[in-house]
């Protein structure tokens, strides 16, 4: 397709990044929109988190069938998933079959960062510049650069000193890496972190995890797949899409009960058992709806999950410390796992406490702690977190109308429309952005809403001698008031650490990062926006269309 006037545009839209989100949204503009599209990513191939995070151990924690692209039914029906919840190998296999099948390699510049992103007023296009030196105009750019793309940068002084080999999760080698018979430290036991150290702990000569805070983590119950069942998905399909998006967390789950003080203690321990056996996220999101609202329904969620820890693990001491205590179960994101806690049974593992005993730096032989215990290394694994959200989109920089950069607009946390859009950003679409149900929402759904949303809104504006979309300032104060609101009525606050809060980060702004009334009533909003014609937004022309009109 050609706009109005395409003289002083290279393309319609820019599209940031090739994994999950920026490959649909080429297929979705450029095939079915017809649109002019150009895609950046700074990986050398597609898969975004897929392609970055391959740590041991890396796995999808929502099951695949679910954990996928719904957007096509050949495709849904042609692929098939080896396990419930598959490694990080086989979901990139997956990403690159859908890049072949949409051609969408074509559309895409790798190993190519954006390092600006500026709005014309004047001539009402984006300038996005790269680090190879080049600038291309475009009438949109469409953010798919992702909630947990940049890792955080360690805030205890010396890696750099380190002699050994330094790894990160959020940014794993590609070729193969042996561990065996090495001194190995693991920095950090979020979901990343326990799921490596799971695996290293199979292989490294001895392993000492640093744990700042022990988390709340709970089995996974992966498994090969079963014919049966794939079987039945398949041929109900798109049933199942259905009833996920009618999910809270975009997953097809039924079995939640209104509230855990509700019912006798027997009966909550049976609710807890089955959803503790049955695995991924049924503990924590089908098993009883007010854990995440209820300091004391969540007591009786967390006690059950430490009772079961101290189970798992032989050494008392050990286990006492990996009992998380102090913060309610899901106000950090909860890791899901495989024979986590049992790692810590082997003779060649150590858990070292750093919240009693901070880490003062890393030296060229190790990790030393604030008391001048030094524990060497040959190799020190950083699974340390992310600047989540805010993070991927401000190492852009954006600047909007007026020259205000999105870093200024942001200052005090996130300021946006639906998660999507900020005030003086027109034309800036952020998928899953801060403020969007984005990670507590099934991710190639929420990807899937947000795209979809995106180009029917473009669709609009083209049939209406428009090209330009901002929403207005009320509507934003209005929104982010609304998903703080949200936010105040849950126990997330509660938590000392959560990147869900931003408080993760030294220095970020404490605000909630996530649109936390669930999937349904975000996508109800949507819905309400676009038959109120965009309610909320200014829809109008730019100079060069209206000249052409
Ligand atoms: O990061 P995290 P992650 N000294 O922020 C510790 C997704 N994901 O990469 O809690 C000592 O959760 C920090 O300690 P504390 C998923 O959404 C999904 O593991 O701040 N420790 C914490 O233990 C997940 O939530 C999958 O006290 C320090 C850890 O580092 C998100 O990515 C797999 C420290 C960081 O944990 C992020 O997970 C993996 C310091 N100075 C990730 N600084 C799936 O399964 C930080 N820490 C799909």
């Amino acid at each position: 397709m050609a706009t109005a006037s395409t003289s002083h545009i290279d393309h319609d839209a820019i599209i940031i990044g090739a994994g999950f989100a920026g490959i649909y949204a080429v297929h979705k503009l450029r095939d079915e929109l017809g649109l002019d599209v150009l895609a950046f990513d700074a990986a050398g191939g597609v898969g975004g988190t897929w392609y970055w995070n391959r740590y041991p151990g890396a796995r999808v924690d929502i099951e695949s069938v679910h954990y996928s692209y719904s957007f096509d039914e050949q495709l849904q029906q042609e692929w098939h998933w080896t396990e419930k919840f598959c490694g990080q190998a086989e979901i990139l296999a997956y990403l690159n079959h859908v890049a072949d099948r949409f051609d969408v390699r074509r559309s895409v510049r790798f190993n190519t960062r954006v390092t600006g992103v500026t709005w014309d007023d004047a001539e009402t296009v984006w300038t996005v510049t790269t680090d190879r030196g080049e600038s291309y105009r475009s009438r949109y750019v469409i953010s798919g650069a992702g909630t947990l793309s940049v890792p955080k940068q360690p805030d205890f002084p010396g890696v750099d000193d380190f002699a050994g080999e330094v790894y990160l999760t959020g940014n794993w080698p590609h070729e193969d890496l042996a561990f065996a018979g090495k001194r190995v430290g693991v920095i950090g036991v979020g979901s990343s972190g326990i799921q490596a150290i799971s695996e290293l702990a199979k292989t490294a000569g001895h392993l000492t995890v640093f744990q700042r805070t022990p988390n709340y983590a709970t089995p996974i119950g992966n498994a090969p797949t079963d014919p049966g069942e794939q079987a039945r998905n398949k041929a109900n399909y798109r049933a199942i899409r259905d009833a996920s998006r009618r999910h809270f967390l975009g997953l097809p789950y039924t079995e939640v009960q209104p509230s855990a003080l509700a019912v006798s203690p027997e009966e909550r321990r049976k609710v807890f058992e089955d959803r503790w056996e049955r695995g991924g996220f049924r503990l924590f999101i089908d098993s009883f709806a007010d854990i995440l609202f209820d300091k004391a329904a969540n007591d009786t969620v967390a006690d059950y999950i430490r009772e079961r820890i101290r189970e798992r693990v032989t050494d008392p001491a050990t286990a006492a410390l990996l009992a998380p205590k102090g913060y309610p179960y899901g106000t950090k994101r909860p890791p899901l796992e495989t024979d986590y806690y049992e790692a810590y049974n082997r003779d060649t593992v150590d858990l070292v406490d750093v919240k009693a005993n901070r880490i003062d730096r890393v030296t060229p032989r190790g990790v030393r702690l604030a008391d001048g215990t030094e524990h060497e290394l040959d190799c020190l694994v950083l699974a340390t977190g992310f600047d989540a959200c805010t993070g991927p989109l401000l190492a852009m920089n954006i600047t909007g109308r007026n020259g205000r950069a999105l870093a200024e607009h942001w200052a005090d946390g996130p300021q946006t429309y639906l998660g999507l859009m900020a005030a003086g950003f027109p034309n800036l679409f952020m998928i899953t952005g801060p403020q969007s149900p984005s990670v507590l929402y099934n991710m190639p759904l929420a990807i899937e809403d947000h795209i979809d949303f995106l180009a029917e809104a473009i669709i609009y504006l083209r049939e209406n001698d428009l090209d330009v979309i901002e929403p207005t300032v009320g509507a934003e104060r209005e929104w982010v008031a609304h998903t703080n609101e949200l936010a105040q009525a849950t126990l997330l606050p509660d938590s000392p650490t959560s990147w869900y809060m931003g408080n993760n980060i030294p220095g970020k702004p404490r605000r909630v990062l996530v649109y936390l009334g669930g999937a349904p009533a975000y996508r109800a909003k949507c819905d309400e926006v676009v038959a109120g014609n965009y309610d909320g937004f200014d829809l109008t022309a730019s100079r060069t269309l209206a000249a052409a009109a």
